[in-house]
């Protein structure tokens, strides 16, 4: 029903106006909080959400999500307003598709309400926390606020727990669990928290994907076009998902293997798959891409020399650092890669992709190029890669003018490191110098900082696409 105020809210009374397709495959008064999940960003209600609502759907249960959003109230104000229903659009150049996903039941705001974030980690219910917190979350609060509910959750005896890391870090669950210790070694009872924890919880590694660009006005005009009411908290994305999940949780779990989610032991395999063929090849587009008045990953695929310079990437230097698990074909997997990446309907900005870089890279590439070197080749396309990201840093605008956005925990750190500096050589001694990023081996390496210096001085004489076009060309006599 449409008005002068425009058409009503999505909400739990409004629901029975959805076309039956795009309804909650569950009745969302069934569930009950049994995950509380920290970061409540677009990437969870796209990826972790769905997949449990489908799980409940095929196999029944009544796992619903406490949703926590860390930075700011407001995702809760969005979702609150809407009994946290949202709806999940899926883009291909093909085709759309929309659905209502009613898993998240509650949305709380860290900032004001830890006490009841502590009280549901806290909850016997409550079996498995899961977090998407970006790259840099692993050294900031959260880890405090999770230490804290483990803690009131050790106190209450209220059993087991399942702590999933959801980010883009290779060995994630592990990765957790070390900060988790660290922190908790510095506590009065540290010993026994230790115990404890050894005892309950456990870190399960994940592999997760879905590209899910953030929400704008006109995917919210187009979510109401379609569903008839108005949602503040619609999410859109690729139709393509994919959860590996390393099978340890002793409280329980919904039955995600029926919602599709691969239950394994190997889930390193598909981790670093996926972090050096996809996100490396992301931030490749982004990097090559913005400079040269991409706005989106799927423009930045546009410029064939892109294109081919995230082909050969994968295809001569990550590939050969890859052990892949039974039943993934990498070749299969690149080019399936390069079909995603082409979806112009998902809109994915690079600008958004560019961020973080300082966070990112350590992840996603240098692994590669660094396992390269030790093998001894020289990883060309990678350190291609990494120069472009230099010369992001250095170079403060494209050629149209518009300001590049340094968006970047460690951004003050990276532009004095370059403050100043004139030729190639500089930036790339200055930058390899930057302790947080690179580590004294990887700075040392002759034929990785020779490669850096010759890209940084293409790209910075002939930008990114002629620079691109350079090496393709180059690389054919
Ligand atoms: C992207 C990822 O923003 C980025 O850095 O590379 O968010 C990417 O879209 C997801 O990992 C896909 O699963």
């Amino acid at each position: 029903m449409t008005d002068a105020a425009g058409p009503e809210r999505l909400a739990l009374r409004t629901l029975a106006r959805l076309a039956e397709p795009a309804r909650p495959r569950v009745d969302p008064r069934e569930l009950r909080t049994r995950i509380v999940h920290l970061g409540l960003g677009a990437f969870h209600r796209a990826h972790q959400a769905p997949y449990t609502e489908d799980a409940v759907a095929a196999a029944g249960g009544d796992w619903g999500i406490a949703g926590v959003t860390l930075r700011s109230r407001k995702v809760l104000d969005q979702l609150a307003a809407q009994d946290c229903l949202y709806s999940v659009l899926e883009r291909s150049n093909a085709e759309s598709h929309i659905r209502v996903v009613g898993a998240i039941r509650e949305a709380l705001f860290a900032g004001d309400e830890s006490a009841e974030v502590v009280r549901r980690l806290a909850d016997p219910a409550v079996a498995v926390a899961t977090m998407t917190v970006t790259e840099k979350g692993y050294g900031g609060p959260v880890i405090g606020l999770l230490v804290d509910g483990l803690h009131a959750r050790m106190r209450a005896d209220a059993g087991p727990l399942a702590v999933v890391s959801c980010d883009n870090l290779a060995h994630n669950g592990s990765t957790l669990a070390g900060r988790v210790r660290d922190f908790v070694e510095h506590m009065p009872d540290g010993e026994r928290v230790q115990t404890w924890l050894a005892a309950s919880v456990t870190f399960p590694n994940t592999m997760v994907d879905r590209i899910v660009p953030a929400t704008t006005e006109a995917d919210r005009a187009e979510v109401a076009r379609l569903i008839g009411l108005r949602d503040e908290g619609a999410v859109v994305t690729e139709p393509f998902r994919q959860w590996v999940v390393q099978d340890e949780f002793p409280g329980g779990r919904p039955a995600w293997e029926r919602a599709g989610v691969v239950l394994t032991r190997d889930v390193e395999s598909y981790e670093l798959a996926k972090l050096r063929m996809l996100n490396a090849s992301h931030s490749a587009l982004a990097y090559l891409g913005w400079p040269a008045g991409c706005d989106t990953i799927a423009d930045a695929m546009g410029v064939e020399a892109f294109a081919t310079v995230v082909d050969r990437l994968m295809r001569e230097d990550v590939q050969p650092t890859l052990d892949p698990p039974e039943g993934l074909d990498l070749e299969q997997y690149r080019n399936q890669l390069l079909d995603r990446f082409a979806n112009a309907a998902l809109r994915h900005r690079t600008e958004q992709v560019a961020m973080d870089g300082s966070q990112k890279l350590p992840q996603r590439l240098l692994p590669t190029l660094a396992q390269r070197r030790a093998a001894g080749a020289e990883p060309r396309w990678g350190a291609r890669v990494l120069a472009a990201w230099m010369c992001w840093v250095w170079i403060d605008r494209r050629a149209d003018g518009t300001p590049r956005p340094l968006d970047d925990p460690l951004a003050e750190t990276l532009a004095g490191a370059v403050a100043n500096v004139t030729t190639p050589a500089q930036v790339v001694n200055r930058l390899l110098a930057v302790r947080e990023v690179f580590d004294a081996r990887f700075a040392e390496d002759g034929v990785i900082r020779k490669l850096l210096v010759e890209a940084v001085e293409q790209i910075s004489r002939v930008g990114t696409a002629d620079a691109a076009r350079m090496w393709e060309s180059e690389d054919r006599t």
